[in-house]
């Protein structure tokens, strides 16, 4: 071997052996094998050898190149397993024959009292629908006798999409595609409507201990011949006496909403405090959870249904509400908190 190609090897040997970082392991190769390195730079001496020379010099070359290759691949190797040996020494030992800790999650209780109350309104022949987040301006406000700058609007601060739609801030969004589905079995068949949606609601609302941004509503409608409030009033008083399972004080009072004439307030004695006054029911003893009403003729209308021949009852339950008073949630933000020992405790149903 030449003093030089030998030079190249030992100054290569020396800085291998010195090398602890992958980082460094990747510099030597590029300065002895990239296209500058010292290894190629080798080959470009060639020029000035005779042929006989360069035929001896190249192999030379070439069998210093494959080597030092070959102590590169090795030394990655070895700094690849000390990095999972350093590794496996940091992990935390752990005895895989241990029996598996079985503790199961649970239901969120939003999802337990809705899946309650669609029992409830399944086992006296209501339809559970569905319906999107986003909806149209048409859907949630002009379709419920809301038009455009009418001042019924800011009673729920709503959030426009740039595309002109908007998150639905109350499930009563969905009720004109409900009545439109089922209006042909009402006129052609005279099979009632009869149909809850719960649903996701949004409203930038500044939030407190009863009021979220975003909570759970859920819509019921039904629509036939001579529908009154008395059969409203029945449906509210079986839905909450099956959640309750036992006597619950309510009041009904006169409320406004274009979509509903006449209108109530449904509030329901506060269960934290028992009517004294807390901040669950920001002091008054009472919290507004089911507005309801009979369905305005106008809603009817937009909906293909004759008001002249039809009447209908509407309500919009506040599930989240029901939730905070059926699990004695006392701020309605812990439900929408995401902490597993907050909402563990108020249930322990699978
Ligand atoms: C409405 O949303 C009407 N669409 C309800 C309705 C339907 C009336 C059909 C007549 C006929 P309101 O904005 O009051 O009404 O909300 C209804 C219920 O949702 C309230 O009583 C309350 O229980 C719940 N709710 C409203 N806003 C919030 C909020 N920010 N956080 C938690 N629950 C709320």
């Amino acid at each position: 071997m030449s003093a030089k190609t030998q030079e190249v090897k030992q100054a290569f040997l020396d800085a291998l052996s010195k090398i602890e970082k992958m980082e460094d392991l990747e510099k030597i190769r590029v300065e002895y094998t990239g296209k500058k390195g010292y290894v190629t730079e080798l080959l470009k001496e060639m020029k000035s050898l005779s042929h006989e020379e360069k035929k001896t010099f190249g192999q030379e070359v070439n069998v210093l190149k494959n080597e030092v290759n070959d102590a590169i691949s090795q030394k990655r190797e070895e700094l690849e397993r000390k990095q999972i040996e350093l590794e496996n020494s940091l992990m935390p030992e752990f005895d895989i024959s241990m029996p598996a800790d079985l503790k199961r999650g649970s239901y969120h209780p939003i999802t337990l009292v809705q899946r309650q109350c669609e029992e409830v309104f399944k086992s006296m022949g209501f339809a559970v629908e569905d319906y999107s987040e986003i909806v149209t301006d048409y859907e949630c406000f002009e379709a419920l006798n809301i038009p455009k700058d009418h001042p019924a609007r800011d009673m729920q601060d709503t959030y426009y999409l740039e595309n002109g739609q908007l998150l639905k801030s109350h499930t009563s969004a969905a009720q004109n595609a409900i009545y439109k589905k089922y209006k042909d079995a009402l006129v052609n068949e005279g099979k009632a409507i009869k149909a809850i949606f719960p649903g996701r609601c949004f409203r930038n609302e500044a939030t407190d201990a009863c009021h979220e941004n975003t909570f759970f509503q859920m819509e019921g409608v039904m629509v036939d011949k001579d529908i009154s409030i008395s059969n409203l009033i029945f449906f509210m008083k079986t839905m909450l006496s099956e959640v309750f399972q036992k006597d619950i004080k309510v009041r009904l009072r006169p409320g406004f909403f274009p979509f509903v004439e006449p209108g109530f307030e449904l509030d329901i004695s506060c269960l934290i405090c028992g009517g004294e006054g807390c901040p669950s029911c920001k002091h008054s003893g009472w919290l507004e959870l089911c507005p309801c009403g009979m369905i305005h003729p106008r809603v009817l209308e937009e909906g293909g249904i004759d008001p002249e021949e039809y009447t209908g009852f509407a309500f919009g339950l506040g599930l989240t509400r029901l939730a905070m008073m059926k699990y004695g949630v006392k701020d309605i933000r812990d439900l929408n908190s995401g902490s597993l020992k907050t909402l563990s405790q108020f249930t322990d149903d699978k």
